[in-house]
């Protein structure tokens, strides 16, 4: 059945980030033929693209890094609490070398379909380069943020000047120096990007749709002794992370925000807020019912909206930068570092395009429903189709040549946020239905990378064929995911979580929130009873179907 002249390998990884490269790594151990396609010319994904100034991970460098191989945890050295782009981008090149890995990357390569063979039990897999394989199993290690996303404003094909996402940054970097420049976006990326082009523009306008909580990052240089007694228990280190919620262990919060006093909560959020040493979930594990109780969680969103009142000069500005429109956390806050002193400099200027909507893009600027904004440089922190837009981009096929994207038309299903039904031997890293974003994704990673790599290695060794969820499974971890998300405040934010932040995209709580210590246990739980809810088969000709 094989369709003449294609070449057959045993597995396709789409991506070369931290995802693509660990299974690169597992699924040669088990003797397999693995072809890696990565749409860059570099490894890094996420590290790779994401190149805008002040560009940097917001967890700790010691919990954001492989902890599969003992040697490479002892021997990197980080430098700060939370390394930048550059650095962990040196991590990712250190890794793929270490690992020699580069032999079987094709760069510069997008794939661009996956489609499954009945008859052959295989995909058949095309790229924009032209490349075809037929490959028994395909894992998508494309990330949870990597389809970046412009606003859908009419006119940018007008504009005169330059413009860039920060998701795609150009690998030379940008002057700013001179330039009046417009950011539009203020996620994370607009938050650690601002300050820094503010440094160097003569004029910066800043366009807000909703204004998010930005906790100081306190970042700093790592202090030596710490990385040394950390290292010293890596093994109880990690182990704590893996079973914590978000995958960064912190002491469990034991009562809930009014089963404390007021002191005590203000010394908590004092902490959460000067602490050098904070992270960026002390806001959110302070208390038991931080992310399930709106009263709960506003003690901590007005804590930081009177520490906005205070460092922002004009009460104007201070209150535009106020959220009040959804409970701290709920949209992924940030850790910025002079996020709100930036504003009280005379050539910044903040725009509220909740209150006077972009209407255009302009060749000299842009023009609200107000005011017409000239400009030179045009700077898109906007985001990504999150979570499922990466996969949704391929053009995969599976049983009864069913596009995934027709199967999520009303939101994603999965099993576990590893596979979907009618989809065999498809796995997916960090895909929707699993904590993944929810998490510290380094933890997240490893764990999907080993559960996917052991269900694949148990197939071998059974001599099975195909692996696949049941609807039933699928129908009911989905319903699962939704459940738990309604029992906190996050459907109630419009947030990329909940695909609010694409026109068009159905409002569905894609990650999973039950914890990523829960999480890990109910995977092994799966595998552990003969990876219950999956339906496993040997080849059909051996069956003699
Ligand atoms: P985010 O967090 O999705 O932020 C995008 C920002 O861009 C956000 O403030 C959006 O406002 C804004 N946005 C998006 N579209 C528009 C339009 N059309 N007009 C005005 N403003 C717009 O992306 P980031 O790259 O900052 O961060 C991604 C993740 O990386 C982050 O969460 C961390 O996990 C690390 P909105 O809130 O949608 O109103």
């Amino acid at each position: 059945h094989a369709v003449k002249g294609v070449p057959e390998v045993d597995a396709v990884v789409v991506g070369a980030g931290f995802s693509g490269l660990y299974l690169l790594h597992r699924l040669r151990g088990l003797g397999l033929r693995v072809q890696v396609f990565e749409k860059g010319d570099g490894v890094g994904g996420t590290w790779f693209w994401n190149r805008y100034p002040g560009a940097r991970v917001d967890v700790k460098s010691m919990d954001y890094s492989f902890s599969f191989d003992s040697e490479l945890e002892q021997e990197w050295e980080w430098t700060e609490k939370y390394p930048p782009q550059e650095e962990l981008l040196r991590y990712v090149n250190h890794v793929a070398d270490r690992f020699d890995l580069r032999r079987d990357i094709k760069f510069n390569t997008r794939v661009t379909e996956a489609v499954f063979d009945e008859d052959v039990e295989r995909w058949h897999v095309r790229t924009d380069q032209g490349d075809q394989l037929s490959t028994r199993y395909v894992v998508m290690a494309t990330g949870c943020l990597s389809a970046s996303k412009v606003p859908e404003v009419p006119g940018l094909d007008l504009f005169r000047g330059r413009w860039f996402h920060t998701g795609h940054w150009p690998k030379e970097g940008v002057d700013f120096s001179g330039q009046r420049v417009a950011v539009v976006g203020t996620g994370s990326s607009g938050v650690q990007s601002i300050p820094l082009i503010a440094e160097q523009a003569v004029e910066l306008t800043v366009f807000q749709r909703t204004p998010n909580f930005v906790v100081p990052a306190h970042n700093h240089p790592i202090d030596p002794d710490h990385q040394r007694s950390v290292k010293a228990e890596y093994d109880r280190h990690r182990q704590a992370n893996r079973e914590s919620g978000f995958g960064i262990a912190v002491p469990p919060a034991t009562k809930g925000a009014f089963e404390a006093t007021e002191e005590e909560r203000q010394a908590l959020w004092e902490r959460a807020w000067y602490d050098r040493d904070n992270s960026l979930v002390t806001f959110l594990t302070g208390f038991t019912d931080m992310i399930t109780s709106k009263e709960a969680n506003d003690t901590a969103a007005q804590y930081v909206r009177d520490r906005i009142a205070e460092i922002v000069e004009d009460p104007e500005t201070a209150a535009a930068l106020q959220p009040h429109d959804h409970p701290f956390g709920t949209k992924r806050p940030c850790l910025g570092t002079n996020y709100y002193e930036t504003y009280n400099l005379p050539h910044v200027r903040l725009v509220n395009v909740r209150k006077t909507p972009i209407v255009e893009i302009t060749h000299h600027g842009l023009r609200t429903t107000q005011e017409d904004f000239e400009f030179d440089d045009l700077v898109f922190a906007t985001g990504f189709d999150a979570m499922t837009g990466a996969l949704t981009a391929i053009d995969i096929r599976g049983r009864g040549d069913v596009a995934l994207k027709d199967k999520w038309h009303a939101g994603p299903r999965t099993y576990l946020g590893i596979q979907v039904a009618g989809f065999p031997n498809l796995f997916t890293i960090t895909g929707p239905g699993s904590p993944s974003v929810l998490s510290n994704m380094m933890v997240s990673i490893e764990q999907h990378v080993e559960w996917v790599t052991d269900a694949i290695a148990a197939m071998e060794a059974e001599g099975l064929a195909t692996m696949e969820p049941t609807v039933e499974a699928e129908d009911a971890w989905t319903a699962h995911v939704d459940e738990v998300g309604h029992m906190t405040l996050y459907p109630t934010a419009d947030s990329w979580y909940m695909g609010s932040n694409v026109p068009g995209k159905p409002r569905v709580f894609m990650p999973y929130i039950g914890g990523v210590g829960p999480y890990r246990q109910k995977c092994d739980e799966v595998a552990a009873n003969g990876y219950e809810g999956f339906v496993r088969r040997p080849a059909r000709v051996a069956a003699g179907m």
